[in-house]
């Protein structure tokens, strides 16, 4: 089946709260593709359009809901285990800032960790505590995973005071609104911007290059 028709079915049955259909189709998808490449192809689109639809008023919350649960109960299953041979450079740490959508930042946990980094996973954190925990680590990479708009004009404060502090700590973002909006990752002061998992690996392995 081809991608946008999996993408289709997929979504369908999760708008239909169809659980079963849901991993079955999810099931067709990992037949010729990575586990990591069945999220980035498949489940991250259907989410966007989903999200789409609750814009335009012809899917309800609920749904929006659900989707985002059963996405979680399946990205949980399928993603691939850490590497042992973990890099232990530079310092990172990944965190949602002020929202509560939390998918995107777990999968780019998992891959990030997948792929050797040994990463703080700082969950959901507001922006003081964000800074103090930060700087207490010795940070040199922040990951912020922003969702909403709040949470990511948020991050202009975060970078601005990370900044200040003199720290070097680089700031990576990523999540719906720098999506949507392709220069806000300057706008709040990020070092750099990550469509999606893969990206931000590529970001902190570039910057471990520069750090050495
Ligand atoms: C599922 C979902 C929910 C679920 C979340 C469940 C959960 N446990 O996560 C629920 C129902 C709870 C929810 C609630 C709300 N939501 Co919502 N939600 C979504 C939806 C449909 C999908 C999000 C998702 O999980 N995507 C899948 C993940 C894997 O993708 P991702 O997060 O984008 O992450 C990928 C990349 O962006 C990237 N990435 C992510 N972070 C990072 C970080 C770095 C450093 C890098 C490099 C890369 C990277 O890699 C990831 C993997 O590819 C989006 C639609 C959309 N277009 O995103 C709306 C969306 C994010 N929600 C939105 C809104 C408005 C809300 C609510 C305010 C609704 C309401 N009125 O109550 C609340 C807010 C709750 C809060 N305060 O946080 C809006 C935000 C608009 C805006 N500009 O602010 C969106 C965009 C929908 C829309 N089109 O309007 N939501």
């Amino acid at each position: 089946m081809a991608t946008d028709e999996l993408i289709r079915s997929f979504r369908e049955a999760l708008e239909s709260l169809d659980r079963l259909r849901a991993d079955e189709v999810f099931s067709q998808v990992l037949a010729s593709r990575t586990p990591i490449e069945a999220v980035e192809q498949v489940v991250v689109p259907a989410l966007e359009q989903i999200g789409t639809a609750w814009q335009d008023g012809s899917v309800a919350l609920s749904q929006v809901y659900m989707s985002g649960r059963f996405c979680e109960e399946l990205v949980e299953r399928v993603l691939p285990p850490s590497d042992p041979d973990r890099k232990h450079q530079p310092r990172s740490a990944i965190v949602v800032l002020n929202d509560y959508h939390r998918l995107g930042e777990r999968i780019v946990y998992s891959v990030m960790r997948a792929s050797g980094f040994e990463l703080f996973d700082y969950g959901r954190m507001e922006v003081d505590e964000l800074v103090e925990r930060a700087l207490a680590d010795r940070l040199r990479v922040l990951l912020i995973s922003a969702l909403i708009l709040p949470s990511a004009l948020k991050v202009k404060e975060v970078c601005a005071r990370l900044k200040a502090s003199g720290a070097g700590i680089k700031v990576a973002v990523g999540g719906a609104p720098f999506l949507f909006d392709d220069q806000l990752w300057r706008e709040v002061g990020a070092d750099a911007m990550g469509h999606s998992a893969a990206d931000a690996v590529g970001i902190v392995r570039g910057w471990m290059e520069a750090m050495r």
